[in-house]
């Protein structure tokens, strides 16, 4: 075994090669490995290191066995062979975030970390703005996007973390200054036992983080033993909570704003503003600059995003909507919707039990369903229609729907069966929207 060895990487996705970056900027050589025949990150991994080995198609456990310290990236799970095979072993098993972790140890705490089923990057975002319009160095990333090893080298106060459930099982020394699960609802059944061993890994960040903030109106989000904690929720507070009365926000008794004055729309997304603002609150924020935000704030694309208005039909893309829960939210947010609700649902929907939409499905006139999973979420609603393409589920939907009405994109299922990511379903659906002539029905 060569010297450097002692380190590998598995996995050469965005993880894996901000992971080779930070590893040799520390003067370690390591070894990389990927299951995947022509891993994403090879070409960027050639260009960038001459000297870094690379075996793609298959994880080498003669080389595993040998390492000091295996970095594996969150698309593998720690149930897979080779992997456990080490770990059994007694040979450590990390990720990304932990090496993270380790990286800002000497640091006062200054992560922020945002877990939870749905509305991660919502409020990762939010927080992010709120604590750069508040006058602090804030820079954001982990699952959002940006690997979080690849911030390190800013000057920063605070790093804003989103943090996936795949991330936290191999994080275990973030120490956050606050942290929150905003909501647990199934999603990733086909790598968890059951939603149990999924909460377990998300509410793994309560126990690395000064200050906790679960969700009042989520016994899920609770953590399974008090700590520094508080709630955040849409229901009146008690003592210093965060919550909703009178249509207005209120930290504990003193008033913040009115739930009409925040942009973003739902009930889902009044609850994200409210958390990001209790999450704020710890890194002393000034009150105004939550306001001025939660004011201010349009919403990410490719989330609830109106995309067109086309003889009078709402066209939203919400292909972000990658589980259950968060159709349901979405669905739920146009509850004061008078017109019609025309759903385009399906892909794949990694083993989730689909049933807990059958309730908002009722507020749905028609779905319309395509994808590996399609035929299933079909037989949920009667009168549903199959359809192979997008262009077909955009071309029924418009033929249906009249002025007033609401065709709104959000599958309840990952994309992968279809498209590259999510953002490459969502724009197919603007494309096929965009080809809807006036007049056209
Ligand atoms: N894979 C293999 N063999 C390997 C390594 C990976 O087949 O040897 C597959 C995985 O099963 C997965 C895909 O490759 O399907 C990508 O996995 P990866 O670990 O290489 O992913 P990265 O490119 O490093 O991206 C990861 C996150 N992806 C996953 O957790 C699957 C990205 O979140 C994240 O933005 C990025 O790190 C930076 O932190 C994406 C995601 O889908 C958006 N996350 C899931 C979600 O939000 O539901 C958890
Ligand atoms: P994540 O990063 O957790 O996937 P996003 O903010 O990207 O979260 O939103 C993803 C999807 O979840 C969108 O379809 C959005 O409408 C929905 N959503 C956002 N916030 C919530 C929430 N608090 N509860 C349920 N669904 C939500």
């Amino acid at each position: 075994m060569q010297n450097g060895h002692t380190h590998i990487v598995l996995g050469l996705g965005a993880t894996g090669l901000s992971v080779v970056r930070y590893l040799v900027s520390q003067g370690i050589k390591p070894l990389v490995m990927d299951t995947r025949r022509t891993p994403p990150g090879a070409s960027e991994l050639a260009n960038e290191f001459h000297d870094i080995e690379l075996i793609c198609g298959g994880f080498d456990c003669r080389g595993l066995v040998q390492a000091t310290q295996i970095i594996v990236s969150p698309g593998i799970a720690l149930d897979t062979p080779e992997v456990r095979a080490v770990l059994d072993m007694g040979i450590e098993v990390i990720g990304d975030i932990e090496l993270f972790a380790r990286a800002v140890a000497h640091r006062k705490p200054c992560v922020i970390g945002i877990t939870g089923s749905n509305g991660k990057s919502t409020v990762t975002t939010l927080v992010r703005d709120m604590l750069v319009h508040g006058g602090k160095k804030a820079v954001m990333g982990g699952n959002i996007g940006v690997p979080a090893l690849d911030l390190l080298h800013a000057d920063v106060d605070y790093y804003v973390l989103e943090l996936s459930s795949f991330q936290l099982e191999t994080t275990s020394s973030l120490n956050c200054i606050a942290a929150t699960c905003l909501n647990i609802s199934e999603d990733h059944m086909d790598r968890y036992s059951d939603i149990n061993a999924y909460r377990e890994a998300k509410l793994r960040l309560y126990q690395q983080t000064r200050f906790l903030m679960f969700n009042g109106d989520d016994a899920l989000t609770e953590p399974f033993e008090p700590m520094n904690q508080n709630t955040f929720s849409l229901s009146v507070p008690e003592h210093d909570e965060w919550g909703v009365a009178d249509g207005k926000v209120f930290h504990g008794s003193s008033q913040i704003m009115a739930l009409d004055d925040i942009s973003l729309i739902g009930s889902h997304n009044h609850a994200n503003v409210i958390a990001a603002m209790a999450l704020v609150d710890a890194c002393d924020i000034d009150k105004q600059v939550m306001i001025d935000i939660a004011k201010d704030f349009k919403g990410l694309s490719h989330r609830c995003e109106l995309v067109a208005e086309k003889n009078g039909v709402l066209y939203i893309n919400d292909s972000k909507a990658t589980n259950v829960g968060a159709t349901v939210a979405a669905i739920e947010g146009f509850n004061d919707h008078l017109g019609d609700i025309y759903l385009i649902v399906g892909g794949d929907g990694k083993d989730a039990d689909f049933a807990p939409l059958i309730p908002a499905l009722n507020k749905v006139s028609q779905v319309i369903a395509l994808g590996k999973d399609g035929d299933k979420l079909a037989a949920l609603k009667e009168g549903a229609i199959k359809v192979n393409t997008m262009s077909e589920a955009v071309n029924v939907a418009t033929a249906e729907a009249m002025s007033g009405d609401i065709v709104m994109l959000s599958p309840a299922c990952a994309s992968l069966d279809m498209y590259a990511n999510f953002m490459a379903r969502g724009d197919d659906f603007i494309q096929c929207v965009e080809q809807i002539t006036d007049g056209q029905s």
